[in-house]
C-alpha cells in the first residue's frame, strides 16, 4: 500500500516522474471522534484531526516531504528555515533522511525544549538569534537565495502544496467537507493550505466547503488587530509570530469561507489543552489547542448548531513542550516503597 503524502496524492501534487518519493510516513493521521468534549459542548459531531501522529510530531511533515523532494530534484544540498520549533524539527528529520544538511535559525530561548532536541539530534546546524521568529525569517529569506540552499519555510510553495493533503484526508474520512474547521494560526500557512485543499476537492467532486475558523493567541494576533506586532507574547510558542508570511491568503480563506480569525487568551488555550489531555487522552502542545479554545467560546455563545460537523485540527504533539505542563503541575514527591505509603499517598491526592 502506498504511504506518505507524495505516493498517496501524486496526481494532485506538483511532482514529476523524476521527483524522488521522499517520506518518513507522514500523513494518514487519524480523525478521531470526540468522546467527551463534544457532548459537553452540546455538539454531536466533533472530530479531532490528530496531526501530532506525524513522524516528527507535527503537521509540518506533510509539506516538508514535498519541499525536500523538490529541493533534492533541484540539486540543493541544504535545507534552511527559520522556526518557532516545529518546522526546524521537521526540516532536520527530512534532511537527515535524505543526506542533506539542515540550517535552522531560531529565536533564542523561545523554542520548546523537545523541538530543540529534535533539531540537534538529527544533526541540524542550529543557530539561535537574539530576536523574534519574524527577524529570523527575514534572515533566512536571504540565506535561501544562496547557491545550494533551499528555503523550506511555508513561503516555499511546495510546503503548502504538501500540507493541503490534510484537507483531502478530512474529506475522505467524512465523505464530504465538514461544516466548520478550527485551527491555530501563526505564520498562516496551514489555514491557507487547508482552504486550498478543500477548494480543489470541491471543484473536482462537489464535496462542499467548510467555514474556516482560525485562532491566534491574544498577545500574538496581528491578523485580528490588522497590524504587525514587533514583540509577540504568548505561552503558545509555536504561534508566537507577529508578521505572518501568508497573511493575505489567510484573509482570503476567512472571507471566502465566511469564517473568522479570532484571538484567544493564553488562559483559554491552556484550559483547552488540559481538557484534551484529561477528557480525550490527547496530549498536544499549547498552540495546538488554540482552535478548540475558539470553538469552546463560540459554542458557549450559541454560535454553533448541535448537528454541525466540526473538525478541530490538533497541529502538534504535547511532549514537544514539557515545560508548559511542569510550570503548572507540580511533580509528585516520592514516597516510601511500601503498599501502605502508596495507599496513604493515594488518599491524600
Ligand atoms: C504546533 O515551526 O511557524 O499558521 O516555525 O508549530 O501554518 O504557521 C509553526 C507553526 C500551529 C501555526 N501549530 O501554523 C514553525 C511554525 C503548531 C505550529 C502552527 C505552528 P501556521
Amino acid at each position: 500500500m502506498a504511504f506518505g503524502v507524495i505516493a498517496r496524492y501524486r496526481d494532485r501534487l506538483p511532482v514529476s516522474a523524476t521527483t524522488p518519493e521522499v517520506t518518513l510516513g507522514e500523513g494518514s493521521t487519524p480523525l478521531l471522534a470526540s468522546t467527551r468534549i463534544g457532548p459537553a459542548l452540546g455538539l454531536r459531531s466533533l472530530f479531532f484531526k490528530a496531526e501530532g501522529f506525524n513522524p516528527s510530531g507535527s503537521f509540518k511533515d506533510r509539506g516538508m516531504a514535498l519541499a525536500t523532494a523538490r529541493a533534492m530534484e533541484a540539486q540543493a544540498t541544504t535545507l534552511v528555515c527559520a522556526s518557532t520549533g516545529n518546522t526546524s524539527a521537521s526540516a532536520a528529520a527530512y534532511a537527515a533522511r535524505c543526506g542533506m544538511r539542515a540550517v535552522v535559525v531560531l529565536p533564542a530561548g523561545r523554542v520548546a525544549s523537545g523541538k530543540l532536541v529534535q533539531a540537534l539530534a538529527h544533526g541540524a546546524h542550529v543557530i539561535p538569534v537574539a530576536g523574534t521568529f519574524d527577524q529570523a525569517l527575514a534572515i533566512v529569506r536571504q540565506l535561501g537565495e544562496m547557491p545550494g540552499m533551499a528555503l523550506v519555510n511555508s513561503i516555499n510553495p511546495f510546503r503548502l502544496e504538501g500540507q493541503k493533503t490534510a484537507a483531502f484526508e478530512v474529506i475522505e474520512a467524512l465523505g464530504r467537507a465538514p461544516d466548520r474547521l478550527f485551527l491555530p494560526v501563526g505564520n498562516a500557512g496551514n489555514i491557507t493550505a487547508y482552504w486550498r485543499g478543500f477548494c480543489e476537492w470541491e471543484h473536482a467532486a462537489q464535496t462542499g466547503l467548510p467555514r474556516m475558523h482560525g485562532a491566534q493567541a491574544a498577545g500574538a494576533a496581528p491578523i485580528v488587530r490588522g497590524a504587525a506586532i514587533s514583540n509577540p507574547r504568548t505561552v503558545a510558542s509555536a504561534i508566537r509570530i507577529g508578521n505572518p508570511a501568508s497573511w493575505t491568503t489567510a484573509l482570503t480563506a476567512r472571507d471566502e469561507s465566511r469564517g473568522s480569525i479570532e484571538a484567544v487568551t493564553d488562559q483559554e488555550i491552556l484550559a483547552a489543552q488540559r481538557r484534551l489531555a484529561r477528557e480525550e487522552g490527547l496530549l498536544v502542545e499549547p498552540a495546538s489547542a488554540a482552535g478548540l479554545a475558539l470553538l469552546t467560546r463560540m459554542a458557549g455563545a450559541g454560535q454553533i448548531e448541535a448537528g454541525e460537523t466540526i473538525v478541530c485540527v490538533l497541529t502538534g504533539q504535547g511532549l514537544k513542550d514539557p515545560q508548559s505542563f511542569l510550570r503548572r503541575v507540580p511533580k509528585p514527591a516520592p514516597v516510601e516503597a511500601s503498599l501502605d505509603a502508596v495507599l496513604a499517598a493515594l488518599d491524600s491526592t
